[in-house]
């Protein structure tokens, strides 16, 4: 290759890049359920010289020298996350959510054994079936049950799967889940066999922290794992926690020397801002996340779309699910949607076959990222016209698409973080004249 033509592909990445920021950065409505926007803060010191180096071990016991500024970063991380999530243990090396759950199922399974996990259709995250991260480790993977009227875990059912599997671990958490998995119960059900609970809570970290949801460790999970980027506003990465000092011990194992060697360290002064934040406006966060959910959920259904949950007052998350076979399909109306710059996932509903992947009967819509920006009911009602609009009423997506950039004009700053102060003011002074 001559420098000319390095120099074309470089325009390519750099332009797309800036693309990239211009598009998705300002001027979507972002409503996919598993992004966020970090702080200013923490996105200003994520491109530090962590990005170059190594620290494997944990805090204070590494294999390099010249870690000892990661070491700090790293042991407040914990400490942070032991005090947002009341958790004695916690690990921040995963560098995801899913490499977290196979941290789990090596430290806490052997090849053979049995996980019931949710199927991906019940919401169930891919690392958890026979074809992700459980697969790999051998297990044998056996569906819990689920009442798609009640959009939750059939518990007499799980009970007697239970009583005939008799598993070593049961997964809870999912990447769809409207309302709260009755941990407690499932621990009074497992508890006889000896079988382990595992909450996977990367959706709802963010609400977990803020004291809406559940609290999963409280309620009788042995170990909850997640990544950090979800409801929960950090760097894109992983998390383990856990009360029990013995369980932990082999959780870290797992970790290292087991499945990740150098951590990723440029993401953790990131996720120490973010954990500080949420200590101090999580509860806020949280609570407007789950209040807009709920609003747009019943705004959509007012306009006669068939949003899930409906009985049970739609949505205690982050998600709003409805049902899209009349609109030809989750597929379609997805990209509907993204033809007027809202952006949405579509996704499996818990009847549908998985071969139904690429136009399945659901659309997933998360609220996390729109109440970052500081949207609140008004704006969900907004919303939910809009997609009526585009969807039912069959507007054009450039008309559609105008209202949303309108909209958008007035939501461009991330909220519930630290910004005012001068310290922070001049850390991003100097970011941005980096
Ligand atoms: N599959 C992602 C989601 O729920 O969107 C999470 O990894």
């Amino acid at each position: 290759m001559d420098l000319e033509e390095a120099l074309s592909e470089l325009k390519v990445i750099v332009e797309t890049v800036q693309k990239q920021e211009e598009w998705r950065g300002r001027s979507t409505l972002n409503l996919i359920a598993s992004e966020n926007k970090m702080s200013p803060l923490a996105r200003a010191l994520l491109p530090s010289d962590f990005n170059h180096r190594y620290a494997e071990g944990e805090p204070y016991d590494r294999e390099y020298q010249g870690g000892g500024l990661i070491d700090l970063i790293e042991d407040l991380c914990i400490k942070l996350a032991s005090r947002v999530f009341n958790a004695n243990f916690v690990d921040v090396r995963p560098i995801s959510g899913a490499l977290a759950n196979l941290a789990v199922f090596f430290a806490l399974t052997k090849p053979g054994d049995v996980l019931l996990s949710l199927s991906i259709p019940a919401g169930g995250h891919i690392s958890c079936g026979e074809v992700g991260a459980a697969g790999c480790r051998g297990l044998k993977v056996y569906s819990i049950p689920f009442n798609h009227e009640d959009m939750n875990i059939d518990l007499e059912a799980l009970a007697s799967v239970v009583e005939k599997a008799k598993p070593n671990l049961i997964t809870l958490g999912a990447s769809l889940i409207l309302f709260p998995h009755p941990v407690k119960e499932i621990r009074k059900i497992a508890e006889p066999y000896g079988t382990l609970i595992h909450y996977d809570a990367a959706h709802v970290l963010g609400l977990v922290a803020g004291g809406v949801f559940q609290d999963p460790l409280k309620e009788g999970a042995d170990v909850v794992s997640s990544s950090t980027h979800k409801t929960f506003p950090g760097p894109q990465g992983g998390m383990l926690l856990a009360n029990d000092e013995t369980l932990f011990r082999k959780v870290k194992k797992a970790v290292f020397p087991g499945l990740v060697s150098n951590h990723h360290l440029a993401r953790l002064p990131s996720l120490a801002v973010t954990l500080l934040e949420m200590l101090l406006y999580g509860k806020e966060y949280a609570t407007q996340i789950v209040r807009n959910a709920k609003t747009l959920a019943k705004a959509l259904h007012d306009y006669g779309i068939n949003v899930l949950g409906a009985h049970r007052g739609f949505t205690e998350s982050h998600q709003v699910v409805f049902e899209a076979s009349k609109l030809g399909g989750g597929g379609e109306a997805a990209r509907r949607l993204e033809e007027a710059d809202i952006i949405v996932n579509r996704n499996l509903l818990p009847w549908d076959a998985v071969g139904k992947v690429h136009n399945p009967s659901g659309v997933r819509i998360g609220t996390q990222e729109v109440t970052r920006m500081g949207m609140k009911e008004r704006e969900m009602e907004t919303i939910a016209e809009l997609m009526w609009r585009l969807l039912i009423k069959r507007e054009e997506p450039e008309r559609i698409k105008e209202e949303v950039h309108k909209l958008l004009a007035d939501f461009n700053t991330v909220r519930y973080c630290i910004d005012g102060q001068d310290f922070v003011k001049g850390v991003l002074k100097a970011f941005f004249e980096r």
